[in-house]
C-alpha cells in the first residue's frame, strides 16, 4: 500500500493529494463536517471530512476510537488546525474497526496505573512518548553495532540453554531439557571466552540475558538484553577504553538521528571521553570521609553508590575490586591478590557495565572456581578451550535497558522493555 507518513506532510505542497493510513485517535462530529485525528507511527494530523450523503455519514457514526483506516485526500496548509496544516478527504476506508471502551486511552491525559497500562501493553505502546523510547533503543544499539563493526568484531548468537552457571551458582532458571537438566544464560560470558581460543580476536553479542534475581527493583528485570564484547590479546584498560568509545558512539548515533520523525526531539548529551576512574578503595575512603561505614570486600548498596556517585556529573568507572564480589574469571591484579584487574561502568548511582581482564590459565582458573566454591568438573567443556592454547582476553557485558534508561532519564526499567519480565509478571 503506497502511503505517505504523516511526518512528511508539512513539507509538501499545498493541494497535494495525499494517502495516508493509521488510527483514528478523536472524533469530532458536527452537523455537516467530521474532524479525526489520525496517528501514524510518525505524528498525528487532523483530516476534515464533509458529510455530505448517507453512506458517509453511516461510516462516521460506526466509527470508533482506535480504529484502523486508510484516507486520501487534498493538503491544506492553511488550516486552523494545530500544526497549520490538514488533509481535507475525498475518500475514507475503514480497514479495521476498533472495539469499544479503550482497556487503556491512548490521549487520556490523565496516566493510567502501571498495570493497566502493562496488561495492555499494545495500546500503551501506541502513545507517541512510548514509542520514542523504542526508537532511541534502537539508534542507540545500531550505534554501538556500526561501531564494534568498524573496529573489526564479529557479531556473533551463542546458546542460551546452557548446562552450567556463569555468574555464580544461584539467579538460574531451570529447563528440562529432555532427559537432561539445563538452564537458562545468565550470560554469554563462558562461550564468548571460549571464542577467543577459537581464534575469532574480537566478537560481540547482543541477545536475552536471565537472571531468577527474587527482587523486584526499577533496576532490575528477569530477562534483559546484554551487548557483550571480548577480545584477545587485551587488558581490562583495553576493554574500558573500548567500551567509553562503544558508549559515546551509541549517544552520538541517537544525537544525530532523525528518526523520531514528528515525536519531540530529545536533548541528548554526548558524553566527553575518557569517563573518569575511581577505585572501589578510593570510592570506600570517599564514603568514610562522609561519615558513611563500608568495609572493604562487599558491593556497594544502592543508598552508598548514590554517595558516590555525587562525585561525578555522568559517567565514571569503578576500578580494581575486590575479588569476593567479583565471578570466578576475574584476573587479580598483578601485584595485589586481594583486587583484580575489573571495572564497573556507572551512570551517577546506576551500574551500566561489569567487565575484566580475564584468568587465561587453566591452573589458576581451576582454583578460582574451587575458591567461589564451584566444581570444575561441571565447567570441563569450558576448561578444555583453556588448555589448547588460550590467548589473553578481556570482554565487558552492558545492560542495554539500562542505558536506555539514564539517556532517557527514565526511573523504571520496566519502561524501556516491551514486555518486561520481573518477579511477578510473565503475561503478556
Ligand atoms: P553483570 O552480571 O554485572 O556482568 O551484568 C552486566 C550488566 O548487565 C546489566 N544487568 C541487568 N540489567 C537488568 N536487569 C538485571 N537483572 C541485570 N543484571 C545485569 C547491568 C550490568 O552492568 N559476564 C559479566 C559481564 C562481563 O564481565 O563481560 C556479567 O554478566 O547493566
Amino acid at each position: 500500500m503506497s502511503r505517505n507518513y504523516i511526518y512528511e506532510l508539512s513539507g509538501l505542497e499545498d493541494g497535494k493529494r495525499v494517502d495516508i493510513a493509521g488510527w483514528v485517535q478523536d472524533i469530532r462530529k458536527l452537523k455537516n463536517v467530521a474532524f479525526l485525528m489520525v496517528r501514524d507511527n510518525t505524528g498525528i494530523i487532523q483530516a476534515t471530512l464533509k458529510l455530505d450523503n448517507e453512506t458517509t455519514k453511516h461510516m462516521i457514526n460506526e466509527l470508533t476510537r482506535e480504529s484502523v483506516i486508510k484516507l486520501t485526500g487534498i493538503l491544506n496548509k492553511h488550516s486552523p488546525a494545530k500544526g497549520g496544516v490538514e488533509v481535507q478527504t475525498i475518500d475514507l476506508s475503514l480497514l479495521n474497526r476498533s472495539l469499544t471502551p479503550l482497556p487503556l486511552g491512548i490521549a487520556d491525559p490523565v496516566e493510567a496505573d502501571f498495570d493497566t497500562r502493562f496488561n495492555n501493553r499494545f495500546l500503551d505502546l501506541r502513545k507517541p512518548e512510548r514509542l520514542k523510547i523504542f526508537h532511541v533503543e534502537s539508534e542507540l544499539l545500531w550505534g554501538i553495532r556500526k561501531f564494534l563493526n568498524s573496529e573489526h568484531f564479529v557479531e556473533v548468537h551463542t546458546p542460551k540453554i546452557v548446562a552450567a552457571a556463569t555468574e555464580g551458582g544461584a539467579d538460574l532458571f531451570g529447563v528440562k531439557y529432555f532427559e537432561k537438566n539445563a538452564y537458562l544464560n545468565q550470560s554469554p560470558q563462558l562461550y564468548k571466552e571460549m571464542l577467543m581460543s577459537a581464534g575469532f580476536d574480537r566478537v560481540f553479542e547482543v541477545g536475552p540475558a536471565f537472571r531468577a534475581e527474587e527482587h523486584n527493583t526499577p533496576r532490575h528485570l528477569n530477562e534483559f538484553t546484554s551487548i557483550d564484547i571480548e577480545m584477545s590479546f587485551s587488558d581490562h584498560n583495553d576493554a574500558m577504553s573500548m567500551l567509553e568509545r562503544s558508549v559515546k558512539a551509541g549517544i552520538e548515533s541517537v544525537a544525530l538521528s532523525n528518526t523520531f520523525r514528528d515525536l519531540d526531539s530529545t536533548e541528548i548529551e554526548v558524553p566527553e571521553i575518557p569517563f573518569p576512574r575511581i577505585s572501589y578503595q578510593k570510592c570506600i575512603d570517599y564514603l568514610h570521609k562522609n561519615g558513611v561505614e563500608m568495609e572493604f570486600g562487599v558491593d556497594f548498596s544502592p543508598e552508598q553508590l548514590k554517595i558516590v556517585g555525587e562525585q561525578f556529573k555522568s559517567f565514571y568507572f569503578i576500578t580494581e575490586w575486590p575479588s569476593q564480589v567479583r565471578a570466578f574469571y576475574t584476573m587479580p591484579k598483578e601485584n595485589n591478590n586481594l583486587v583484580t584487574n575489573s571495572f564497573d561502568l556507572q551512570y551517577r548511582d546506576k551500574e551500566i557495565t561489569s567487565g575484566a581482564q580475564r584468568i587465561h590459565e587453566v591452573d589458576m582458573l581451576e582454583k578460582r572456581l574451587k575458591e567461589k566454591g564451584l566444581n570444575p568438573a561441571d565447567f570441563e567443556f569450558h576448561l578444555k578451550a583453556f588448555r589448547y592454547g588460550m590467548p589473553p582476553h578481556a570482554g565487558w557485558g552492558l545492560g542495554l535497558e539500562r542505558l536506555t534508561m539514564i539517556l532517557l532519564d527514565l526511573q523504571n526499567i520496566r519502561e524501556v522493555s516491551l514486555f518486561p519480565r520481573d518477579r511477578t509478571r510473565i503475561v503478556p
